[in-house]
Order: C-alpha cells, then structure tokens, then sequence
C-alpha cells in the first residue's frame, strides 16, 4: 500500500524497499504530453484543403467510391420506404455517413475481418454482402447475416459494443497464427461509453494487437447527444489510455477517412499494433424507423448538416477534375434504383423460415423450457 510520510516535506514512500520519490512543489511536473491529430482532405465544398493522397489523383479508384456511396444511399432510402409499408422490419438508416463504412472497408483486404454494428452498410456493400442479403436482415430473417461474399466478415452486432471485444479475440487469433491480417471494428459513438470498449482498447494495446477500431461518431446515440455521453473532449484520445494512436477525422470526406484508414490498417498489418480513429459525421434521419428525431433534436440541427453531406461533397470533387458528368450521374441513379429493385424482389420472393429456426442452433440439446416453446412453435401441444 502506498503511505505518506510528513516529514518537513511530502514524501511518498512506495511499496518496493528504497523507493522513495520527492513529492512536492519541485515533482509537480508534467510527465506525459497527448496530442489527438485532425485529418481533412477535402472541404465541404469538395475543395482540396492541401496536398492530396495519390489515390484521390487516382479518376477510376474516386469514381469508384462515389458509385458505392450512392448505391448505398439508393439502397438505404429503399430500405426505409419498405419498412413504411410493412415489407421490412425496422431499420437503422446510414444517410449522411457513407464516406466512413466506403472509406474505411475500401482498404481492407479481402481476408481482413470487419465487425461492424447496423448502421455499417456502406462497408457492407462495398465488402461485397448482397442488397438481398441486407434487406433479409433488416426482414427478421439471420439468414441474411451469412454473408455470401466476406464469408469470414461478421454478422451486425445490435448488442451495443459487443463486438469490440469479438473484435479482440479475432485479432489475437490473428497475431498468434502469424498471419499479416486486421481485424476492424466500427462502432458508435455511443458505445465507446461502455466498459466492452475501454476493455478492447486495453487488451488491443497490451497485447499489441492488429485491430483498428472505427468510431462511426454520428453525434448521437439515439436520443442521447454525445455531449452527454462523455466528458472526453474528443472520442480519439481514449485510445491514448490503451497505448496506442487515436486520431480524429473529418468523417464527412471520403478522402481523410480512407488516409486514416490506410494508415492505421496498415500500420497493424505490419506489427506496429492496434489504432483507432474517431470519424466525425452526423445522423441525418432517425436512429431507426421505430424513433422519431424530431421529439428530442433541435430543429434545425440535421438541415444545418446538409451542407456537410459525404455524397455531394465527393461528387463536387469529382465535377471539378472532369471525372464526373450529369450524364454519368442520370446512368449512375438508374443503375443502382435497378439493382436495388432486383435485390428487393428478391428478398421479397424468400420463402420464410420455419418458426421453430430460432431454437435450432444455440443448444446442441435443448433445455425443457424451450424444447416445450418449441414444440409449441412447430404447432404441437402446449402440455
Ligand atoms: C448493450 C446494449 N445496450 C443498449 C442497447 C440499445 N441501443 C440500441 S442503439 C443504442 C445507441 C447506440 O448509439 P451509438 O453507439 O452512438 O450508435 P448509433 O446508433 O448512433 O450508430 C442503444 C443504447 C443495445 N442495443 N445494446
Ligand atoms: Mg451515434
């Protein structure tokens, strides 16, 4: 146990034998210094702020983007009209954030893991999941969380920051096989409130781990204001605790959020440990269809964010260099409405599963309780 001794002078006596450290008015000094770094690429006007990456010089890799991005949208603003009238269950919209699932899973590698929660379907499309895959999902049906393409990608974690810690054991499993590969995980802002996460960041960092933690930080954590949720002044420095960099990004700009992200993925590929980076945006709709944002945000909030919006702010880049056109945009819009209607009929044309599937797969053997549910499930007796 540590004791203070009086003795003229403050002196702290520590618990190894001869340790004995001054403490006074001369060892009140300042031991460690922190810096959280701010990266923007691109202005809300899609103006370059200072020297780009050599990617954004790149026609074909930015155009590339903007179709995921907008694909996405498309695919999102779908979502939300078919929960209106009872074709999908409730769903979380991603408007407004984009650049950061595009940005970040743009520079995964194909056997890279992403653990994500369920606002993450901008990297989801562009990991290679199925539209139809996503809207049987968000239809109730888990099925749609065995993704045909990223096979080894995780399901959405709804458990808020859960994954953090799946996150953890992935990339230990990793570091230990010796395999140059990174797990990311993207989570809220909200989240990093909770005790899964400051664990992950702990282990992440004493371990060394190749995990980047993603903070999709959409100001938000449905009606609670990220003012409220944390005194920390940014989301960033709490990878400091864990020893490693956290570095703030404009979340809004495809160009930072995809720098950041090439930075610290490949920084844990190569050994040098875990990173964070904290990508600021804001959810411009409803936490999900089942809330209504206009009962507790201030009016004006969300329009005053329009201005900043990831998709027109790409686009007005891309108009600027002559990669982009209005025709291109008109081909563009009717391609992904075609494809996201194709994957709607789809989904829609899913036999669903039996009742009885959500008991099959977490017990080997089921315990009475539920085998009599079950057993009610499959239209038999209740006694
Ligand atoms: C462990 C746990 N507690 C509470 C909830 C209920 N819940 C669902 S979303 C949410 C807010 C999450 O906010 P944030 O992490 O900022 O993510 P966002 O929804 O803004 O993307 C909460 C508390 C949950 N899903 N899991
Ligand atoms: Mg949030």
């Amino acid at each position: 146990m540590t004791t203070l001794v009086k003795q003229g002078r403050i002196r702290v006596k520590r618990k190894t034998p001869g340790e004995v450290f001054e403490c006074g008015v001369d060892a009140d000094r300042t031991i460690a210094t922190f810096a959280v770094r701010y990266l923007q690429h691109l202005d809300p006007s899609g103006q370059p702020v200072g020297p780009l990456p050599s990617f954004a010089e790149d026609a074909e890799v930015m155009t590339a983007l903007y179709k995921s991005m907008v694909l996405t949208r498309t695919f999102d603003g779908r979502a939300i009209s078919l929960q209106r009238t009872g074709q999908l269950g409730t769903y979380p919209s991603c408007l407004g954030q984009e650049a950061i699932g595009t940005g970040v899973a743009s520079v995964m590698a194909d056997d890279d893991v992403l653990l994500t929660t369920y606002r993450e379907q901008a990297a989801h499309i562009w990991r290679g999941v199925t539209l139809e895959e996503i809207f049987q999902y968000w239809g109730g049906d888990e099925r749609g969380s065995d993704f045909s393409g990223p096979r080894r990608d995780f399901p959405v974690c709804v458990t808020i920051a859960a994954h953090a810690v799946h996150a953890v054991g992935v990339a230990s499993a990793m570091k230990l096989r010796h395999e140059p590969r990174v797990a990311v995980c993207v989570l809220g802002d909200g989240a990093t409130s909770k005790g899964d996460f400051y664990e992950a960041v702990n282990l992440a960092g004493v371990w060394r781990l190749p995990v980047v933690f993603v903070i999709n930080n959409n100001q938000w954590a449905i009606s609670v204001p990220r003012h409220a949720q944390t005194a920390a002044e940014t989301l960033a420095q709490k990878a400091i605790a864990g020893g490693f960099e956290g570095v703030q990004v404009d979340g809004n700009d495809i160009v930072a959020v995809r720098q950041a992200a090439t930075d610290a993925i490949e920084t844990a590929r190569t050994g040098g440990g875990p990173g964070l980076i904290e990508a600021l945006s804001y959810r411009m709709g409803d936490h999900t269809t089942a809330d209504d944002a206009g009962r507790y945000r201030p009016k004006d909030e969300a329009s005053n964010h329009q201005s900043k919006d990831p998709v027109a702010r790409l686009r007005a880049f891309l108009d600027d260099r002559g990669w982009w056109s209005k025709e291109k945009e008109k081909t563009l819009i009717a391609k992904c409405k075609a494809r996201v209607e194709e994957a709607k009929e789809a989904y829609l044309a899913i036999v669903p599963e039996e009742t009885t599937a959500m008991f099959d797969h977490l017990y080997e053997t089921l315990p009475p309780a539920l085998a009599a549910q079950r057993n009610i499930a499959a239209g038999g007796d209740d006694e």
